[in-house]
């Protein structure tokens, strides 16, 4: 509902240049035609290469020229311009099923929409009144750093004349002809790279912005946002970038610029020369197509199926069979992420997850109270650093509990744990020995995950019936 499509001059002059590179995952056919026009159908299919050329093609470079520019800095090969053969194996490689080929989404401007220089300068004009002086200039001052950690850019702060990026907080009409629109909607508009206005970034003082709280929209994720597309970067397909058109709420001390969006942004200035090592890796979202992924923790809730990995988890409904990718923290902004277990309580209509020695209990999106709690307020031993997986067995009314080679069982309805455990889990699962590292049930089964794979079990039975893979319950949509 808040992106508003392209309407800004210069956003409208980016439809013109048609340059975004919206990389759909599709197989490639095995027909071999000749190189050229395989790799301008490739450029078509992958980078929109388009027949007629635009405004914005300068007079002598080929559009296609253009787009082998743009394929191979994306990939990070040699920047030729000419279809050699690095760039010709690159376009044969398989797009899908590659586990280590991890496609980006991002989309940028085009190529000559940048700065063509590195040192730029920005200016705080004025401020809102949601948040303290100190509070702005460091949320603005972070979310530049956001870009500069890993490009060769430099970004300096004058306070009087014309900066590069003039940064203001405004209300409905503010003098560029994009009147804000009040509370909510529109939070925040900037202009790409360009003289004038150029690069400048506007916040809607309509919204409530906040420093930290995930009560409002938070200034440094808005702001490192808008920085984005001030400095050439356009909206991404990849739900866990930074450049993805939805607001979700993260938290600035512990935010780290996402992989796709790192290789957009360097697509356009190319890497930091001087990166600190120390600095936390760049975070890929994870690939319901990589077949190798192993899953943190699996549950279902109020009937749709949730699968945790990372910071993120897919929901599915059982109609449908494309689970949709989202950020843990904008469901449950204070939860954990990297989990270690999650399971439903259908009686008490709770969501659990776990994460080491502490677990935290959700109705539908509201925090329980009184949670996080420790592993041993639920009776599990001391010894019990973290478990493995969980899940609700709806016939007996017990939760069990994996660790190790063992599992617990609690019985919800009394909140004890029951008596003669733990046992040794293949006495129960067969061929499951130990490195259990999720479980579920579903429609009568449960469904225990080792690695990339799930068995199937039928308790009622004691009986194993499959072994299936994580696309079973998690398909890979692109295909
Ligand atoms: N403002 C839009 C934005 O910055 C302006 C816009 C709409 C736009 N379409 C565009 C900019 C196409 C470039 C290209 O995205 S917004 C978010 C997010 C907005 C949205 O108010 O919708 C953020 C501003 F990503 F959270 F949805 C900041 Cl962070
Ligand atoms: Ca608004
Ligand atoms: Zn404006
Ligand atoms: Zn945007």
């Amino acid at each position: 509902t808040h992106i508003q499509r392209a309407n800004m001059k210069s956003f409208s002059l980016c439809i013109l240049l048609s340059l975004a590179v919206t990389v759909h995952c599709v197989p490639l056919s095995d027909v071999t035609v000749q190189d050229e026009s395989f790799a301008e159908s490739y450029l078509k299919k992958f980078f929109n290469l388009t027949e007629e050329s635009g405004p914005s093609v300068r007079r002598g470079v080929s559009p296609l020229t253009k787009k082998l520019i743009e394929m191979q800095s994306f990939f990070g090969l040699n920047i030729t311009g000419t279809l050699d053969a690095d760039t010709l194996a690159m376009m044969k490689k398989p797009r899908c099923g590659v586990p280590d080929t991890n496609i980006g989404q991002f989309s940028t401007f085009g190529n000559n929409l940048k700065w063509q220089k590195n040192s730029l300068t920005y200016r705080i004009e004025n401020y809102t009144p949601d948040m303290s002086v100190s509070e702005v200039d460091d949320s603005i001052e972070k979310a530049l750093q956001v870009w500069a950690r890993v490009t060769p850019l430099r970004f300096t702060r004058i306070k009087r004349g014309t900066a590069d990026i003039m940064i203001s907080f405004a209300r409905r009409s503010h003098g560029d002809y994009y009147p804000f629109d009040g509370p909510d909607g529109t939070l925040a508009h900037a202009f790409a790279p360009s003289n004038g206005i150029g690069g400048d970034a506007h916040f809607d003082d309509d919204e409530n912005f906040t420093f930290r709280s995930n009560r409002g929209y938070v200034l440094f994720i808005v702001a490192a946002h808008e920085f984005g597309h001030s400095l050439g970067l356009s909206h991404s397909d990849d739900p866990g970038a930074l450049m993805y058109p939805t607001y979700s709420y993260r938290n600035p001390d512990t935010f780290v610029l996402p992989r796709d969006d790192v290789r957009g942004i360097q697509s356009l200035y190319g890497p930091n020369s001087e990166k600190d090592p120390s600095e936390p890796e760049n975070p890929d979202t994870p690939d319901v197509c990589d077949s190798s992924m192993v899953l943190d923790a699996v549950t279902t809730l109020r009937g749709e199926m949730l699968f945790f990995k990372d910071s993120f988890l897919w929901r599915k409904h059982p109609q449908s069979n494309r689970p949709q990718q989202s950020l843990i923290r904008s469901l449950w902004p204070d939860a954990p992420v990297n989990i270690d277990a999650a399971y439903e309580s259908r009686e008490s209509d709770k969501i659990f997850l776990f994460k080491d020695r502490k677990f935290w209990a959700y109705t539908g999106y509201t925090p329980v109270k009184g949670y996080p709690k420790t592993l041993s307020s639920l009776g599990l031993p001391k010894t019990v650093k973290k478990i493995d997986a969980a899940f609700y067995d709806a016939d007996s009314g017990r939760t069990l509990f994996f660790t190790g080679n063992d599992f617990f069982s609690y019985n919800e309805a009394r909140r004890t744990m029951d008596w003669g455990y733990p046992r040794r889990l293949d006495y129960t699962f067969q061929r499951m020995p130990n490195k259990v590292t999720a479980a579920f049930q579903y429609r009568g089964f449960t469904y225990i995950y080792r690695g990339p794979y799930i068995f199937e079990y039928d308790l009622r039975y004691g009986r194993l019936y499959r072994i299936l893979r994580n696309s079973y319950f998690l398909p890979c949509s692109n295909f």
